[in-house]
């Protein structure tokens, strides 16, 4: 190994100091006076990278060597965040780092800043696989992300007049140093076309006959996949495992064409055509809308990573042992498409019987379930799926068939055989997908108690009645790497005083901070960590956003993806309350606790509630900022774009975390888990994993209020009335009327008016049935903040025990009740 690149011994600022400029100079080919800030961060990088190398190297060979079982997670997302900071914390070369790059007059942290964070998600399914793969890596888990490289992540969102405008993710722009593609081991992908009888010799059979149940499929167009591998360095391991994201590329076919066609304009459209599957993140987290491109996404990364998966698990080894040798993951129905494929490859390719494969398939895979709402669960038109997919369409009507049969000969009824049909035929047919995830798998999750105590009484009530055991429950969890080591230094460096520092890799530590709770000392350092980070919030958001605000105040959070379900109207409801109490003179201004409202969200492009919703905090927002008589007082402080990024500075900062989904509807979340983490109590409903944040941390320190899920079950039964609660109070009535005057636009009373109509006479997610628990949630939390060393000791006994809240735990718990996949640490080779 050459000389700047020996990554065996440990690095000195000087020999890093090497690396990095070797990287600048050679690699880059950029001197060190003319190199812009992207440049150095980019050869900064790449310097870091090659510290994981060796590792992921000694991982792979160790991993490859044995006969180990390796998870395989199926993601069409990954909101992975910065990458920077995370590996040099894993190669513990931070300070070396630092070091080496103060001798070149360079600093660390504004490097770190130049970073574009990989946006490759949504919201929180995105965020708990890139939680996911590091709590992996962490464990020694022989296990392979696999997802897509979207050219375009989730868009970044501005604010024009107060209303969000969308602008397209280039994140790939300035270079991306932490990707290593191959695009010679790109893996071809079929579409379309049609199927036929397999001719005499079976294509691809391992003894060449066609087996009894094969078909032949004969795509009518194939789009390469290039694999893009990300290293994913565990923590205080030398295990680093892969993160392999998929990128589109066309075919040598089509690039013939654009020889043969006279038409060359017509052969690079298509081209184009075949490079867009990986072009864009859909931005949208539920209403799926049955999308062409969105379908082709999904079996474009299944199939690419199915055949990858094999070759990787199996070489040229028994078929029969697949289920020994790997384990699937489905992370919601995005990936489900993966059933019929491995049917495809085992039957049509491999020549396997029927009822083989399908054994084999479904003791390979595993479903996730993230949702509860009915429109959020993904069904695909049979005449979409038999146009893209022929083959797969006549896999699962067989599947089907032979599930339906099945039910019917062990006396299932006819009105039950039709409610549990994998094909929906009304309004028209559809596959239900969540239904074929259920059938074709061992294990089906939910990802809280309570979600997955309502799959089971609800959404797959029917399949739970029949497959009891099928069903299990593994609640979410989040990095401590990420959302407190790194995203909170102060109380980092606090808790290793305390518990010293195994905490990282084994958060139940946190425990032993209970005895300090009642530590005057302890306390004061506590509050003093929490004053610094809304320090460091409120002068990131005066040069991010030009925002002015205070540091004495309560920090009342709400930041989560903008859905009526999440009841972000709900707290819009309580700051006009009071300012509306203000305003009237009800209220004096000195006895309104000093206040900062943080909202962070983004709103799919097509959903029009959602963005008036936005419009309205920014209105209101507005409005109070020019209002004297709150000055110092009330706040509303909404960043656009909120993003991983974001978060990490945004979090640890809070005082109050608001998780205030009506109950039943918000399958876990998991930013209520970062706050109660960095030390924010939660004000909260008995909703996903809120309901666990409560029962750990205890009723004292948590605010609860509003409905039960059965309760709001039973108002919806009833007939809700949303009208009636308007009426009966006057605060919410004078608070709707005040949106509905026009107050907060101008005047102009039509500006809001669909928001206040829909309050009144539909209000889906009961935000005014819960709006009076809430408010007096709220008081709660003005008395409880008045009096600080309760309060700090309230928040520090929410840190000491939320440590199962750990992603680390819900790994251990997918591996003890789906994957049993044992750890396997890297030998190193070296
Ligand atoms: C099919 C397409 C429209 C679609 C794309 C993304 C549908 C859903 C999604 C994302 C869903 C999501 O982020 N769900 C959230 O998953 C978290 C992790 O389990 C949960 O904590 C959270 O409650 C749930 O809303």
């Amino acid at each position: 190994m050459g000389r700047v690149t020996d990554t065996h011994a440990a690095p000195t600022p000087s020999s890093f100091a090497e690396e990095f400029l070797d990287e600048l100079h050679f690699e880059l080919g950029v001197s060190r006076e003319t190199a812009s800030p992207t440049d150095l961060y980019v050869a900064l990088a790449r310097a870091v990278r090659r510290h994981l190398v060796e590792g992921w190297f000694d991982t792979l060979s160790t991993q490859l060597g044995g006969d180990s079982k390796f998870v395989a997670y199926l993601s069409a997302e990954y909101l992975l965040g910065r990458q920077l900071e995370n590996a040099l914390l894993a190669t513990g070369l931070t300070e070396v780092a630092r070091d080496a790059l103060d001798g070149l007059g360079l600093s660390l942290d504004e490097l770190s800043e130049q970073e574009v964070e990989p946006g490759l998600g949504n919201g929180g399914l995105g965020r708990l696989a890139a939680c996911f793969i590091d709590s992996l890596a962490t464990m020694d888990v022989p296990a392979v992300g696999y997802g897509i490289r979207y050219e375009y992540g989730i868009f970044r969102q501005t604010f024009v007049d107060g209303r969000q405008v969308e602008q397209a993710d280039d994140w790939l722009a300035l270079g991306s140093p932490w990707e290593i593609p191959h695009p010679e081991m790109a893996v071809t992908v079929g579409f379309g076309g049609h199927t036929e009888e397999p001719a005499g010799t079976g294509e691809g059979t391992a003894d060449g006959a066609p087996g009894p149940d094969a078909r032949q499929w004969v795509p009518g167009w194939t789009v390469e996949a290039v694999p893009y591998n990300y290293l994913v360095p565990g923590y205080g391991t030398r295990n680093v495992n892969t993160l392999r994201l998929w990128s589109a590329r066309a075919t040598k076919a089509f690039n013939l064409e654009i020889f043969n066609s006279g038409d060359y304009e017509a052969a690079v459209r298509g081209q184009t055509y075949a490079e867009n599957i990986s072009k864009v993140l859909y931005p949208e987290d539920s209403t799926p809308q049955g999308k062409e491109l969105r379908l082709q996404q999904q079996y474009f990364f299944v199939a690419a990573s199915l055949a990858d998966t094999i070759a990787r698990a199996l070489g040229d080894g028994d078929l029969h042992a697949l289920p020994d040798r790997v384990v699937f993951q489905l992370n919601d129905t995005h990936p489900v498409i993966a059933i019929p494929e491995m049917m495809r490859l085992l039957v049509d390719v491999h020549g396997l019987g029927w009822d083989e494969a399908w054994d084999l398939t479904r003791r390979s895979f595993n479903y996730t379930c993230h949702t509860l709402l009915p429109e959020a669960l993904e069904i695909w038109s049979v005449d979409l799926l038999g146009r893209l997919l022929p083959r797969h369409l006549e896999i699962i009507y067989r599947i089907n068939e032979e599930f339906l049969a099945s039910l019917r000969d062990s006396g299932g009824n006819e009105l039950q055989v039709r409610r549990m049909s994998i094909i929906q035929e009304q309004p028209e047919r559809a596959v239900r997908m969540a239904y074929l995830a259920t059938v074709g798998s061992t294990k089906v999750n939910g990802v809280a108690a309570l979600h997955s105590q309502l799959l089971r009484d609800a959404v797959l009530h029917d399949f739970s009645d029949l497959w009891p055991e099928k069903f299990t429950n593994v609640t979410n969890g989040i990095t401590p790497r990420r959302f407190v080591r790194l995203a909170n230094p102060g109380l980092s460096a606090l808790l290793d005083e305390t518990v010293g520092t195994g905490w990282v890799k084994d958060l139940d530590q946190l425990r032993g901070l209970e005895a300090h709770a009642e530590d005057p000392e302890f306390r004061r350092g506590f509050r003093d960590v929490k004053a610094a980070n809304k320090q460091r919030l409120v002068d990131l958001l005066a040069t991010r956003d030009g925002l002015h605000l205070p540091t004495d105040a309560l920090y009342d959070v709400m930041v989560k993806r903008l859905h009526e379900y999440k009841r972000q109207m709900l707290k819009v409801l309580h700051v006009v309350t009071l300012y509306d109490q203000v305003r009237s003179g009800a209220l004096d201004p000195a006895d309104v606790t000093p206040r900062v409202v943080v909202f962070g969200a983004k709103a799919a492009p097509g959903y029009r509630m959602a963005k008036d919703i936005i419009a309205l905090v920014n209105a209101v927002a507005a409005t109070i900022d020019a209002d004297p008589a709150l000055a110092g007082r009330l706040q509303i402080a909404f960043p656009a774009n909120y993003n991983v990024t974001l978060a990490e500075k945004l979090i640890p900062a809070a005082d109050l975390s608001e998780q205030i989904s009506l109950a039943g509807k918000e399958a876990s979340g998991t930013g209520n888990m970062k706050f109660a983490l960095n030390g924010a109590l939660t004000i909260g409903t008995l909703d996903g994993a809120n309901v666990e944040i409560r029962d750990l941390v205890g009723d004292d320190n948590f605010f609860l209020f509003g409905m039960t899920e059965p309760e709001a079950e039973a108002l919806g039964q009833a007939g809700y009335d949303p009208g009636s609660f308007y009426e009966q109070d006057p605060a919410l009535k004078s608070a709707i009327d005040l949106i509905a005057s026009g107050a907060f636009s101008h005047g102009d009373p039509t500006a809001f008016e669909s928001i206040v109509s829909d309050l009144l006479w539909k209000d889906r997610f009961m935000v005014l049935a819960d709006y009076r628990a809430y408010l007096d949630a709220q008081s709660r939390v003005e008395a409880a903040y008045a009096d600080p060393d309760a309060w700090t000791r309230s928040a520090i006994l929410n840190v000491a025990r939320s440590g199962f809240f750990s992603s680390d735990r819900s790994i251990r718990d997918y591996l003890d009740r789906i994957w049993h996949a044992p750890a396997v640490p890297a030998r190193s080779n070296g």
